[in-house]
């Protein structure tokens, strides 16, 4: 498997326990390199934009004021299939179900505020990084 990047987000409930740095420690342990990375605070219409594919749950609304409700940090991160070890490393979506030593597992507070994002193909990778980086602010 070749290297590839992903696109991660460390969430609201994650920043404001002031868990980015062992977050970013399970990143690392895994052997992701985290290539790009900045601190933002989305509002509630930029969320919804990102999260579009999830217009027509009935969580949509609860998540977007999440995800706009305190600053987050966005992620590129980088090495061998990162993709699929990236969401390795987060666990399932519900902590409940996440396999011990994930993040979500050890940090998850409930199914919506669940910590972290990763990108779930090479082709969501792609579109979510451009979202939130130029090709100038990702140094490989
Ligand atoms: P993923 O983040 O593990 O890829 P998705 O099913 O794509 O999971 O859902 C996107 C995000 O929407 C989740 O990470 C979580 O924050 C939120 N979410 C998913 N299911 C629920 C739910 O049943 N209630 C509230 N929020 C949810």
């Amino acid at each position: 498997m070749a290297v590839q990047r992903t696109f991660s987000i460390i969430k609201p409930d994650a920043t404001n326990r002031n868990l980015t740095g062992a977050i970013n420690a399970k990143f690392e342990e895994a052997g992701l390199r985290i290539v790009a990375q900045k601190r933002i605070h989305l509002t509630k219409a930029q969320a919804g934009v990102f999260y579009a594919v999830h217009a027509e749950r009935p969580f949509y609304d609860e998540l977007c004021e999440f995800m706009a409700s305190a600053p987050i940090v966005v992620q590129v991160l980088e090495g061998e299939d990162a993709i699929a070890k990236n969401r390795e490393v987060m666990g399932a979506t519900n902590p409940a179900e996440a396999a011990e030593g994930t993040i979500r597992k050890e940090f998850a507070l409930s199914i919506g505020e669940n910590s972290v994002h990763g990108s779930d193909a090479p082709e969501t990778a792609a579109v979510e990084i451009a979202y939130f980086f130029s090709g100038l602010e990702i140094v490989g």
